[in-house]
């Protein structure tokens, strides 16, 4: 018997459903009922019999994932997994910036804590940013933690941006330099990049996307070479989903601990004790899930 088999057996004995982000290790990935971005986890999350879950991912996807289902139970299985973006904003944070613009929406991006979310207008993800910016019937919008995206998205939009300074460490790591030596050695290759990235890396794109949009990118654009702009585990899925295509990640660099912390052995743990479970305060779960909602209804809106 081996560690994939023992996983197998467990989570059929336990009727559980093991969900892993886009960056997970390539061996979680292989193992998982369902791979995509935070998003689409926490919806397939919601969709699923399954009345354990199994979050491969960091506590705030965890998080999202127990507020859209808060009957089951969700497990991260290594505590340590957290988002140094989303630990950069705290709930009195936004309390305060409500005070200094009174009158602005407040937009978090996804990467925040559920206390965080439970004191925002409305959530976003990379991919609804821009639309969920451009919904807002206020004038003045305060974006919150990614000041990246949060760039990315001004440049985008009538409205007064104010943005917080936070940043992903994975993202920041890539520089203009770095792509523009990679785009010396492959002239033909069509670079893809995550809006967390920096300005001046952004400015050498041909498509700033989300994880599941630089998937989509990839499957559909005729370029065979790519050089993807974000977090090395996406490189598995690109690989075996596009056969023939070559992906040249743009900085080895861009590698997030955080992501990296969840391992077959701690996978196989969480499942056996049914560690870590997440629990979020009900009245912070019912808030947080209102500006979930809120991007919910702005995209079905926007079509
Ligand atoms: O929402 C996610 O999963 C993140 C953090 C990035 C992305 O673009 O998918």
């Amino acid at each position: 018997m081996n560690l994939v088999d023992d996983i197998k057996k467990l989570k059929s004995k336990k009727k559980a459903v093991i969900l892993a982000h886009n960056y997970q290790r390539p061996e979680i990935q292989d193992i998982a009922d369902f791979v995509g971005d935070s998003f689409e986890l926490s919806l397939a999350a919601a969709n699923t019999d399954a009345s354990i879950i199994v979050f491969c991912g960091v506590l705030f996807m965890a998080e999202t994932a127990k507020i859209i289902s808060p009957l089951k139970k969700v497990l991260l299985p290594d505590a340590r997994a957290g988002c140094p973006l989303a630990d950069m904003i705290k709930p009195e944070d936004v309390k305060k910036l409500r005070l200094e613009y009174p009158g602005a929406a407040v937009v978090c991006y996804i990467n925040t804590s559920a206390a965080v979310k439970a004191e925002c207008d409305i959530c976003c993800t990379s991919s609804s940013a821009v639309s969920v910016v451009n919904s807002l019937d206020s004038d003045t919008v305060i974006f919150l933690p990614d000041r990246n995206l949060g760039r990315y998205v001004s440049g985008l939009t009538d409205k007064k941006m104010i943005i917080w300074n936070g940043y992903c460490p994975t993202h920041e790591f890539l520089s203009a330099e770095d792509i523009k030596k990679l785009k010396k050695e492959y002239p033909a290759a069509k670079f893809v990049v995550h809006p967390e990235c920096k300005e001046e890396v952004i400015k050498l794109a041909d498509e700033v996307t989300s994880t599941s949009g630089i998937l989509r990118y990839a499957k559909t654009e005729k370029s065979d070479t790519f050089i993807i702009g974000t977090e090395e585990g996406i490189l598995h899925r690109l690989g075996i989903e596009n056969p023939g295509k070559r992906f040249i990640h743009a900085s080895k660099y861009m590698m997030c601990q955080d992501m990296k912390y969840i391992t077959l052995d701690s996978l196989y743990a969480s499942l056996d004790k049914e560690e870590t479970e997440i629990h979020i305060p009900k009245d912070i779960s019912e808030r947080a899930g209102a500006t979930i909602k809120r991007m919910l209804a702005a995209a079905e809106k926007s079509g």
